[in-house]
């Protein structure tokens, strides 16, 4: 494994100078889900694709910009799936993106996710390696050093509340109302990775992207996106559902499935439980 936070260190470093020097522009090309990639997407993806297929314990990889799984080495023990550069369209206006690995054992599926890590390109490069616990990480003078262990507190105070707000549940609606009636600050940039990153680094507080009228299943993909956020919040101490059961419990029928999504601290998991339980 060591081997593949490796690999993906160096990603950082030149997905880094590509975010800084590269062409902003829309390519000709749209991905599975139908989105029109930037340059930089394609871009960062090939850098990945290639890093990893230097590496022996990679069995296969699976990225949101592809539409299939790649085979590498048949002997290999892992199975990556990454989004290579998540929230690719706030590029032009200069907000945090970042890129999401999620490593597999067996098959791609929620409970044979062994590790995840996430780098997030802001005003610093930091990167978080979630195993037994959750590591960050800081890219300073070419090279990445250890931080601080990250430790989500039982309750916080921000929110993140995603999707579009006219096609969201009366339910649903109503306890972000609560929620903010309760005192909690806005938290939403757009970006999944500093969004998330933000409840982690200041605490706790909640994060959402729920099931609506526009998309019943949501938008964030569970493979590239979902599922490894989800083993970083729990491995933090926190939850990550969506809205009736643990995200890392929920089937995958289709390497680009996507599900509705909460992650926070455990009372306001907690909270969303209550609610949605007393709508389904
Ligand atoms: P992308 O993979 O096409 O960049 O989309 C994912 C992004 C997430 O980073 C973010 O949480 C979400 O889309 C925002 O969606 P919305 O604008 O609908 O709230
Ligand atoms: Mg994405």
């Amino acid at each position: 494994m060591k081997d593949i936070f490796k690999a993906i260190e160096q990603s950082a470093i030149e997905i880094k100078e590509l975010i800084e020097t590269g062409d902003t522009g829309k390519s000709e090309n749209q991905n599975s889900t139908g989105d029109t990639q930037l340059k930089l997407d394609i871009q960062s993806d090939v850098i990945i694709e290639k890093l990893f297929s230097n590496i022996a314990c990679v069995k296969a990889i699976v990225s949101e910009e592809q539409e299939d799984i790649i085979s590498l080495n048949k002997d290999g023990k892992y199975l990556i799936a990454y989004d290579p550069l998540d929230g690719s369209s706030l590029i032009d206006v200069n907000l945090s993106v970042g890129s999401i690995f999620g490593i597999y054992e067996n098959d791609f599926t929620g409970p044979n996710l062994v590790a995840s890590v996430y780098v997030v390109f802001g005003p610093r490069v930091e990167m978080v390696i979630a195993t037994d616990d959750v590591r960050l990480y800081r890219l300073i003078h070419g090279k990445f050093e250890f931080m601080h262990t990250i430790v989500l507190n039982e309750k916080g105070n921000l929110k993140a509340p995603g999707s579009t707000q006219n096609c969201w549940s009366a339910h649903h609606k109503t306890m972000v109302d609560d929620i903010f009636k309760d005192g909690y600050r806005l938290r939403y940039s757009g970006g999944m990775v500093p969004d998330l990153h933000q409840i982690l680094i200041k605490g706790g507080g909640l994060f959402s992207y729920p099931e609506t009228s526009d998309r019943p299943k949501g938008k964030l993909r569970q493979l590239f996106e979902v599922f490894p956020f989800a083993f970083v919040y729990e491995k933090a101490g926190g939850g990550a559902i969506d809205g009736y059961k643990r995200l890392l419990e929920v089937e995958t029928t289709h390497i680009h499935d996507t599900s509705a999504c909460f992650f926070g601290s455990n009372n306001e998991i907690q909270r969303v439980l209550k609610v949605y339980k007393e709508h389904a």
